[in-house]
């Protein structure tokens, strides 16, 4: 179970985020800023082909992107909540200002999705400060500089002891391990053969057995892998999203939601019952 809020989300099956870009610049070109009703019409396109969470993301983290102002990510992103205000799903919030997660959670926000797994200074309490569900994700580095050279002894031991050490920050905190999500950040300073590392280990990335989130949708390594522009990475994403599952991701965070779900409904039903993913681990 994910306390997200006042949702709960029963983890048995996988679940599937949606993401709404509300960027100028997204690397996947499907940002919506200064487009209201068309991120609005979208969120609800995911919502009805079966979106579980919709993740609203107003500030780019591509490789090399400048930070964006609190003010701009706050115009960006308010009043997209407060029109699906009541839409059925929790809607988190991809940001690692704190100014930014107080507003977000006041403005109806049931979780904080947090590249930088609440290292900003106030982040953890203006987290604690509510009951959303909160994803930690790794890093090494940070977005102007992570793909420079990324490098890592051991990269499943070395994410792994990252991602406990900021549950247990978290759960210092106040935040119940009811709410924590854990997520090893692929393409976030990583290599291909990095990231590829992450996903077969996937399942031993979570101390406690705290829910995984991957994000892999339409990346950058999976146009190394096949060579393919980034809108045409769709047979790649929903691969990579079914293995994902199958090594015991329980919230995929992706793009293409429909198609998502129509593979996953398929995975679930020849393999995916709590007890084959249990055996998983
Ligand atoms: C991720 C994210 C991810 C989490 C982005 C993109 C780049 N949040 N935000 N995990 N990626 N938790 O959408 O591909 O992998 S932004």
């Amino acid at each position: 179970m994910l306390h997200c809020g006042s949702y709960t989300l029963a983890l048995d099956r996988p679940l599937v985020m949606g993401i709404v870009n509300l960027t100028p610049d997204s690397f996947s070109g499907d940002g919506l800023a200064n487009d209201i009703e068309r991120a609005v019409e979208h969120a609800w396109r995911q919502i009805e082909a079966g979106a579980d969470i919709l993740d609203l993301g107003a500030e780019s983290s591509r490789p090399g992107a400048i930070p964006t102002a609190v003010d701009e990510e706050l115009r960006r992103l308010l009043p997209v909540l407060d029109a699906l205000a009541g839409c059925g799903v929790p809607l988190s919030v991809d940001t690692c200002k704190p100014e930014v997660m107080r507003a977000s959670l006041a403005g109806g926000a049931s979780m904080i999705n947090d590249i930088r797994a609440l290292t900003m200074p106030g982040a953890l309490a203006a987290v604690a400060a509510s009951d959303c569900a909160v994803c930690l994700m790794h890093m090494q580095g940070t977005p102007l500089t992570m793909q420079q050279q990324p490098s890592y002894g051991n990269v499943v031991a070395e994410v792994r002891r990252f991602l406990q050490a900021r549950a247990e920050a978290a759960i210092a905190a106040g935040i119940r391990p009811e709410r924590l999500v854990l997520d090893p950040g692929f393409g976030f300073g990583k290599t291909l053969a990095h990231n590829l590392e992450l996903l077969r280990h996937c399942a031993q990335l979570s101390p406690a057995g705290m829910p995984i989130l991957a994000g892999i949708s339409r990346k950058s390594m999976l146009g190394m892998l096949t060579g393919q522009a980034v809108e045409q990475r769709l047979a790649a994403s929903l691969s990579a999203a079914l293995l994902a599952a199958q090594r015991g991701a329980r919230i995929l965070r992706v793009h293409d939601v429909a198609e998502t779900v129509a593979a996953l409904t398929v995975w679930h039903a020849v393999e995916g019952c709590a007890e084959n993913a249990a055996e998983l681990r």
